[in-house]
């Protein structure tokens, strides 16, 4: 690594534990998150908090933050240069989230494509936390003056408005937090949903059809693929509107190929959709394999879970409680 005496910048992101993690939170986040931890300063977080926007099943939220953890620790996360923690852990986060919501507008948050998407698919829980969810995340970031936050394309309203948040509390008290960037990779920051390619790929989907999970065998990898939703042209070309499907696949074989579209396309020239479909299968389960099975190793050892959670959220607190002391002096908490 190139010697330098600049300060690295930090990253700040985080996952929720909302279900097991798809192929689109690997290729959006996850894959990002393991190669920026030499060159950035990272803290990556397991949003749990977030996940109880939605009704969880207690056991199933406590068994999936575990899995979270490992599956992170699997896919490269390295807490000798990371710190690696849940975000429950680290109180200080609800507490500036208070402080946020109270700098952060109705009007705003109502605007969040998020919650109009959650409120329609849960409308007998649209709850004061989903509403709020935004606030919470740009808590995540501002306590620990993050200049990056790695994401997929969906998250970019909700970065947007912690810059906005972040704006009206310096310039209503005094510069306190670091305006945020978002880290969002061209390829693959929207990967869709192989049953319908006009959506994103999401955990919380109903269809186990629609996914990839990163903990999917091969055999159930390339099955899916090879039901995938596509059309009935025949021609392997990318041209998002016109075909969405073959399009995402394409996206999906360069992320893992390196190869580009023209690339692709002439390689698939003349031969059916299946066999393309086979081939994305099998590059995609070559990637998840590893990682896979690192995953399982980790996943038995609760001791090693336990402690990297422990260490991660200590480290976490230091940073995090130093900004929260600062904000409450800041807007006037009396202090003892
Ligand atoms: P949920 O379905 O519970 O809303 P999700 O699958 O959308 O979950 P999140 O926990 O909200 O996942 O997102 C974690 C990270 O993965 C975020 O950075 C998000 O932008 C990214 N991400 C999620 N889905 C995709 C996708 N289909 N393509 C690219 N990135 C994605
Ligand atoms: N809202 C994010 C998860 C998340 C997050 C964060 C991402 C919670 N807090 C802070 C980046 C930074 C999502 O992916 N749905």
């Amino acid at each position: 690594m190139e010697q330098t005496t600049e300060k690295k910048k930090r990253i700040l992101s985080g996952i929720q534990p909302s279900g097991s993690f798809t192929l689109g939170n690997y290729i959006g986040a996850i894959r990002n998150w393991a190669k920026l931890q030499d060159d950035f300063e990272c803290l990556y977080m397991v949003a749990d908090l977030h996940a109880l926007t939605v009704r969880q099943v207690p056991a199933d939220l406590r068994a999936r933050t575990k899995e979270a953890t490992a599956m992170l620790l699997a896919a490269g996360i390295d807490t000798k240069e990371s710190i690696l923690f849940a975000q429950s852990h680290v109180p200080a986060h609800t507490q500036l989230n208070w402080i946020l919501c109270c700098n952060s507008q109705f009007g705003e948050l109502s605007r969040m494509t998020q919650f109009k998407d959650k409120s329609a698919k849960h409308p007998d829980n649209v709850n004061g936390g989903l509403f709020t969810y935004p606030a919470l995340m740009a808590a995540d970031i501002l306590i620990y003056n993050a200049d990056l936050v790695p994401v997929g394309q969906d998250q970019t309203q909700h970065l947007e408005l912690a810059r906005t948040v972040a704006n009206r509390f310096n310039n209503a008290y005094s510069p306190t937090f670091t305006l945020p960037d978002g880290y969002i990779t061209k390829e693959g920051a929207k990967i869709m949903s192989l049953t319908d390619p006009t959506k994103k790929m999401s955990k919380s989907d109903d269809n186990q059809n629609s996914f990839i999970l990163m903990n999917d065998d091969r055999d159930t990898i390339v099955r899916k693929f090879k039901r995938a939703v596509t059309d009935s042209d025949g021609v392997i070309r990318f041209d998002t509107e016109n075909k969405p499907g073959i399009s995402n696949l394409m996206s999906i074989y360069n992320v893992f190929t390196g190869k580009s579209m023209d690339e692709i396309a002439a390689e698939f020239d003349g031969r059916g959709y299946a066999d393309f479909k086979v081939a994305v299968g099998e590059v995609v389960a070559d990637a998840l394999d590893p990682i896979n099975a690192e995953y399982e190793k980790i996943l038995a050892d609760k001791a090693y879970i336990d402690n990297t959670l422990k260490e991660g959220a200590q480290m976490a607190s230091k940073l995090a409680n130093r900004t929260l002391t600062k904000v409450y002096k800041k807007v006037g908490l009396y202090q003892i």
